[in-house]
């Protein structure tokens, strides 16, 4: 059976890549099956460049075939931020909760009209010998007023989509990766799989 590996020390992304993979015939391992590969530091400045530089690592590391996602918020009122940096946008090793408040905080005030926001992804494969694939996906929506909703991860409970009208912490799983950065991005790189596999 072919194998890969996902470049994420994200259990929630693990999740969603591997819901997103169900039906191949395909082994797919995580950074747990190489406790001693250290995945290198996320210095680039979009997505595509450090989602390319993690699939790298472990390609090089394992000599399989690696898949790595980087992915981010963007909110328009911040200029872009936090961007490349939304999982330490609080601090070097902040949790969601306190990414969330912070968000809520530097928002605070704003209208509706002026909360718009998108989440952007790039998952990059990288296979030993060929030239590494980048793909990239984005949702846009709004930042709520207040957190809402248990499901999903990150800023989910304060990321409204739009057509919805709730937070992605409302929606089931298959209803955002349906329609999620994550989700289109990996759609396109289903197909690349079967290019490259
Ligand atoms: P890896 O680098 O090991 O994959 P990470 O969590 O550090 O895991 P990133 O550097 O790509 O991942 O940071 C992405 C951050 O953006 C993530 O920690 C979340 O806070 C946020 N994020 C990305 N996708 C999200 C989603 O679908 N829902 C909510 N938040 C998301």
């Amino acid at each position: 059976m072919k194998k890969i590996v996902l470049a994420t020390n994200n259990r929630n992304k693990a999740v969603e890549i591997k819901q997103l993979l169900e039906g191949w015939d395909i082994e797919v391992l995580t950074l747990q099956d190489y406790p001693g590969l250290e995945m290198p530091g996320e210095d680039r400045p979009d997505f595509a460049g450090n989602a390319a530089k993690k699939a790298e690592a472990v390609a090089s590391y394992t000599g399989l075939p690696a898949m790595a996602d980087d992915s981010g918020l963007e909110v328009d009122a911040l200029g872009g931020r936090p961007g490349v940096r939304s999982a330490r946008y609080a601090g070097e090793n902040s949790s969601d909760r306190e990414n969330n408040e912070l968000l809520l905080k530097e928002l605070a005030g704003l209208p509706p009209e002026e909360r718009g926001a998108r989440f952007r992804c790039a998952v990059a494969m990288a296979v030993p010998g060929k030239e590494t694939r980048v793909v990239e996906g984005s949702c846009p929506g709004r930042i709520a007023e207040k957190p809402d909703g248990e499901g999903g991860f990150g800023y989910d409970p304060v990321f409204i989509y739009e057509p919805e009208g709730i937070t992605f912490a409302r929606m089931s799983s298959e209803a955002k990766n349906r329609v999620s950065h994550r989700g289109k991005a990996l759609q396109k790189a289903r197909k690349l799989l079967k290019e490259l596999l």
